[in-house]
């Protein structure tokens, strides 16, 4: 069930509560954009984006790599964390250090401090493509949040509670929009509706997510 409509206007600078311990820090990374690009671009070309297959085999359709100590996977076997890219058989690239620090003054900002993410996600979405409801649960220690950066194209973010079947909440995240989240809705459920067709002058046809986490 999907109730309600927020939207993400609010002057960059004015962070906004989506929840207890969720803050939205809106535009917050829109002057780091091109650094930030350039840098998932180095990781790409390292560690490709790929299609990774579901337990339950389905083929996600959101693109998918990581960067940093530790990398997300899901397989037939399951989610997990892993030090190696299981496409070559090498460490995932290091972490770049403005996606440190960036994470770690957002999450401070969010009332977060010493954050220290030893893995960044980074989910690609094409038009049409989306994210089911699910929650973040693989990581060892709830107790750190996630800092989540998104870039281009904007997207429908689906914030529900902490069971499958709550209410959920709607919020357009654009390009630089920050989202840091943890505290008593570390695990609530949360999804991303199907991209809209567009273009965006800096990214192109797509949306990119970057998800920094204390996984280990
Ligand atoms: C996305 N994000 O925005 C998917 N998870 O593309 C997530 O699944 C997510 O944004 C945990 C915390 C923040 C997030
Ligand atoms: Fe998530």
């Amino acid at each position: 069930m999907i109730s309600g409509d927020l939207f993400a206007d609010t002057p960059p600078g004015q962070s906004w509560a989506l929840a207890p311990g969720a803050w939205c820090l809106p535009a917050r990374a829109r002057d780091h954009a091109e650094e930030l690009l350039a840098a998932v671009a180095w990781v790409v070309a390292r560690a490709p984006f790929r299609h990774m297959r579901t337990p339950g085999g389905r083929v996600m359709g959101v693109g998918l790599t990581n960067c940093g100590a530790l990398g997300w996977v899901s397989d037939e076997g399951g989610y997990r964390y892993t030090e190696r890219d299981p496409l070559s058989g090498h460490p995932w690239p290091t972490m770049p250090q403005g996606f440190r620090e960036l994470a770690a003054a957002c999450a401070a900002e969010g009332g977060y401090p010493g954050f220290a993410p030893d893995a960044c996600l980074i989910n690609c979405y094409e038009p049409g493509v989306g994210l089911s409801p699910h929650q973040d649960r693989d990581e060892q220690d709830f107790a750190a949040p996630i800092v989540s950066v998104s870039l281009g194209l904007p997207a429908v973010f689906l914030f529900g509670g902490l069971r499958r079947r709550d209410v959920f909440r709607r919020l357009t995240l654009a390009h630089g929009d920050v989202v840091v989240w943890g505290g008593p809705t570390r695990l609530a459920y949360h999804g991303v509706q199907p991209l809209r067709d567009g273009a965006h002058a800096m990214v192109g046809r797509k949306r990119i997510n970057l998800t920094f986490r204390q996984a280990g």
